[in-house]
């Protein structure tokens, strides 16, 4: 392991990361100095944290590189073409992510790390393959993107874990490149945040980077086959395997779903003949054709560390999707009523519109300085109509006339707590049987409510009131 003890080492960004980095080095050591181009109060507040810590603070400058640094470590955000990062690499300084810190910093006896990233559905891959490995009775834990520093972690100790479920980002795989998974999956790939990676080829290089020195499997998704494609290019351990998860019949090697059971036909004795049951469609919450996948990935990475077909269905039907996230409220005269309260920004909102093939929308709140033309131009084709409500209501109107002139918009002129109960009637009037009413306002939630838990409970309470009166 890497002696830190005196080392110049400066962390970019003072976010989750950025925080859990700078102690953790500082403690083994080093001389730490966080900077951040932000000196507002989030920052003020975090900075106040590290007082008495030894820890140096920098605020409102993320472009000069303090002086005698001998290694970056970045925040996942911060975005390769940083001018602090041009300014590293013409010092010769290394810059890596806390990722990389965390992979660093493991002991020769440390958890083995089953890794997951993908465009969309990694946060609830990881929780369901955490629950699953639960459910075998192992020492584990949901770390990552998902919220939670890996370096924290690490720092527990080799003997605190025994498998750790870890979602990672595109930002921080880039970042992290001596990271070896046991086992990783890439679930999906499409275009995001390309204008951090400069290009899609950028983008899936660096979502590729997950499978690379793997020892045991690469998990991908059969349907999408630019994942497969990363497998192949990947570098890997003699004697890994290529994973298939698939929603239709597995082939030798893959897992897949045959008449409503999931079943594993890769780690089973004799996977020409073979097939083993792991557990039923309606095991999986929700049982969406999207969530089904997400298990089939979780159950094939948990396997792959040797967790037996029983914990698989105890571990899924365990998982409680976290409320308010695309939870399925109801369906009501055929139509059913999503609440994906928590996506407070447009990158979630973008998501969950994804997810659906004829929409009414009901969106709107604090847009907390964001635009919708993106978001608004990408879901077009798919609103049968759109609610709108909430204080900043007028910019997703306007994009809407820009972007989707011809779909129906009804404007709520209220911002009282009941606002949300007409809503949802008006939504109900443009609905036909087989759309999907989806609150996924995409903004922050405080102009009309405490938080959006608060916002989903009302809608919620709203679709239950319309279901009374169905
Ligand atoms: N900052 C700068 N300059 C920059 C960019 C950021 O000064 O160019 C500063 C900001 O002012 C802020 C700090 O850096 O103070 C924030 O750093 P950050 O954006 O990297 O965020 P963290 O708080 O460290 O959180 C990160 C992940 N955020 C991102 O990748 C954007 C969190 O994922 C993750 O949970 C956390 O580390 C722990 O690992 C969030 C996310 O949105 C959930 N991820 C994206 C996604 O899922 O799509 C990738």
């Amino acid at each position: 392991m890497t002696s830190w003890q005196g080392r110049n080492v400066t962390v970019a960004g003072l976010g989750v990361s950025g925080l859990s980095a700078a102690r953790a080095l500082a403690g083994l050591g080093a001389v730490v100095t966080v900077v951040d181009g932000g000196d507002g109060d989030a920052q003020r507040t975090r900075a106040a944290e590290l007082a008495g810590t030894g820890i140096s603070v920098r605020l409102g400058d993320a472009e000069t590189l303090p002086e005698g640094t001998d290694l970056v470590v970045t925040s996942p955000g911060w975005k390769p073409s940083s001018p602090l990062f041009t300014a590293a690499a013409e010092a010769g300084v290394d810059v890596v992510g806390d990722v990389e810190i965390a992979w660093r910093l493991r002991g020769p006896d440390a958890a083995p790390w089953l890794a997951i990233t993908g465009t969309n559905g990694k946060t609830t891959t990881t929780q369901m393959l955490a629950s699953i490995l639960a459910a075998a009775g192992l020492r584990t834990a949901a770390v990552g993107n998902i919220g939670t520093p890996i370096v924290d972690v690490v720092l527990e100790g080799d003997d605190a874990y025994d498998v750790l479920a870890v979602e990672l980002s595109s930002y921080q795989l880039h970042w992290a490149p001596s990271l070896r998974a046991h086992s990783a999956a890439v679930l999906n790939l499409a275009p995001d945040h390309l204008d951090w990676h400069g290009s899609m080829e950028a983008y899936a290089a660096d979502k590729g980077r997950i499978y690379e020195g793997n020892q045991v499997a690469c998990v991908y998704n059969v349907a999408d086959k630019a994942t497969e494609d990363l497998v192949r290019e990947a570098d890997v351990e003699e004697g890994c395997r290529a994973i298939g998860f698939t929603l239709a019949a597995p082939a030798p090697s893959q897992l897949g779903v045959v008449d409503g059971i999931l079943v594993d036909r890769a780690f089973v004795p004799d996977r020409q003949k073979q097939a083993q049951e792991l557990a039923e469609v309606s095991d999986v919450r929700p049982p969406a054709p999207h969530n089904i996948a997400n298990a089939l990935a979780a159950a094939g990475l948990a396997r792959a560390y040797g967790v037996p077909a029983t914990a698989v269905r105890e571990g899924l039907r365990a998982f409680r999707p976290d409320a308010h996230r695309i939870e399925h409220v109801a369906d009501v005269d055929g139509v059913a009523y999503i609440d994906d309260s928590k996506a407070t920004n447009t990158h979630a909102t973008q998501a969950s519109l994804a997810a659906y093939e004829s929409i009414v929308w009901i969106a709107g709140g604090l847009a907390k300085g964001a635009t919708f033309d993106e978001l608004v131009a990408g879901a077009a084709g798919r609103l049968r109509g759109v609610v709108l409500i909430g204080a900043d209501r007028a910019l997703i109107r306007e994009a809407l006339a820009r972007h989707a002139p011809e779909v129906p918009v009804v404007d709520l002129d209220r911002t009282d707590t009941g606002a949300m109960s007409e809503a949802v009637r008006q939504a109900a009037r443009l609905a036909r049987p087989g759309d999907t009413v989806l609150m996924a306002p995409a903004c922050a939630s405080m102009d009309m409510f405490t938080n959006y838990n608060k916002r989903g409970d009302a809608f919620a309470a709203a679709v239950r009131e319309l279901g009374a009166s169905a």
